[in-house]
């Protein structure tokens, strides 16, 4: 064959596996599909199970094996050299209720579409291929967030995160017995990459198709239960009242006015409240309790820590502007905290074959590599996100740059399964 032919091949092949790719990304996107164009894949729902049931066909049909450990995260392992050990990749295809395609899902099958991609031209790898679909990465259904990943990571344990019940009572162990996804599988891994779409929009505003990402940035999140007595909204004279309603709300404004007085030019702090639940939750009831979960991030370890120690001296002046008890439940947290570094330039030198524009970033949301991390040597990368809209039906990532971070993705595959990172 004469070198042009050649060529023309090999763009032949590349554009057949990008229309391979956009075919599979949108035949994932039917699973709990939203009529506003977005899924619902809670965590161990129906919906959930039958995306994992496709992933499962798609993966065996190029040779992987699939298994599931105790709390049904899912391995799709490619076995290129016996007994050699692993590198794994991986993100999560559970969503947020009325969630975006992306989330997760992208990084999927982008790690799936590389290793069939490696499988083609493996020659010199020195790794085999592990495949992985985190259980419950969007801690909605089931808290805490990026909960099958801490239970790899050794931060939570199984039993526990199996007891953990979802608001109608139902158990983890519960919901992934139901969709059939959980074994007792248990992996080594030699590395771990990650790809996702940003959820933000610094990459669409420098003009940039893939974000290196060089540090997480701190989260603390904190259940928090407030505790009144259930009155008559009209008969119950003001200064009878203990309003749980009214605590719960100042504590939501409290977190609001935190993260305006203590950002700095250098170092912003994100509060959010995202989850409020009133009981009895009745028009002429005054509230007698309401569970909600306030969340604290920053770039910085000593600002949140501020930021933190202030929210928590708010609560005592709540409490008593509304006569109510605050309780604290259970945390979440997370530190601020670099990823490798000579994965960094690794990922920049693949980026530079391909020709992509990059530039160096901070998640600002947690993902399964923020675990993964602090175990073994990690390298995660962004795509954009159109206006940086996520956690929405809305949210889109366009084809051009998906396949943009595929190549990316397979490229860096090629040089970690070389041995050029671990
Ligand atoms: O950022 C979060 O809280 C979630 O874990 N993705
Ligand atoms: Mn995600
Ligand atoms: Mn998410």
């Amino acid at each position: 064959m004469s070198t042009t032919s050649t060529a023309a091949a090999s763009a032949t092949d590349r554009s057949e596996a990008a229309r391979a790719f956009l075919a599979d990304f949108r035949s994932m996107s039917t699973f709990g599909a939203t009529a506003g164009g977005g899924v619902d894949r809670q965590a161990g729902t129906a919906a959930d199970g039958q995306t994992r049931n496709w992933f499962r066909g798609l993966v065996e049909g190029h040779g992987f094996e699939v298994r599931y450990d105790a709390v049904g995260n899912q391995f799709a392992l490619l076995e290129l050299i016996p007994g050699a050990p692993y590198v794994a990749m991986g993100s999560h295809l559970d969503s947020q209720p009325l969630g975006g395609r992306f989330d997760g899902a992208y990084g999927v099958l982008t790690a799936a579409h590389a290793a069939i991609r490696l499988k083609e031209a493996a020659q010199g790898a020195k790794f085999n291929i592990a495949v992985i679909n985190w259980f419950n990465e969007e801690g909605c259904r089931f808290k805490p967030s990026m909960m099958g990943s801490s239970v790899f990571t050794g931060k939570l344990p199984a039993e526990q995160v199996l007891e953990t019940t979802d608001p109608h009572g139902t158990t983890v162990r519960e919901a992934l017995e139901s969709i059939g996804t959980i074994g007792d599988f248990s992996l080594d891994v030699a590395a771990y990459l990650e790809i996702h779409i940003e959820q933000g929009r610094s990459l669409e505003d420098d003009g940039l198709t893939i974000g290196l990402v060089e540090s997480t940035w701190g989260a603390n999140k904190y259940e928090f239960v407030v505790h009144g007595e259930q009155a008559h909204t009209g008969a119950t004279v003001i200064a009878d009242r203990h309003d749980a309603l009214l605590g719960a709300s100042l504590l939501v404004a409290a977190a609001r006015d935190i993260a305006d007085e203590f950002s700095t030019e250098e170092h912003a702090v994100i509060t959010s409240c995202g989850e409020f639940t009133v009981f009895p939750n009745s028009p002429v009831v005054v509230a007698s309790r309401v569970n909600l979960l306030v969340d604290l991030r920053s770039t910085d370890p000593d600002v949140l820590a501020a930021a933190d120690a202030e929210l928590h001296r708010r609560v005592a002046a709540i409490e008593q502007r509304a006569s109510v008890e605050i309780k604290r439940g259970a945390e979440h947290v997370w530190a601020s905290k670099a990823y490798d570094a000579s994965g960094m330039k690794l990922a920049a030198a693949s980026a530079d074959k391909l020709g992509l524009p990059y530039g160096t970033v901070r998640t600002l949301a947690g993902h399964d590599s923020t675990n993964m991390k602090d175990i073994v040597p990690t390298i995660m990368l962004f795509v954009p996100s159109v206006e940086g809209i996520s956690h929405n039906e809305k949210e889109l990532t366009s084809d051009e740059d998906m396949l943009a971070g595929v190549d990316l993705f397979t490229e860096l595959l090629g040089r970690v399964a070389r041995g050029e990172f671990v």
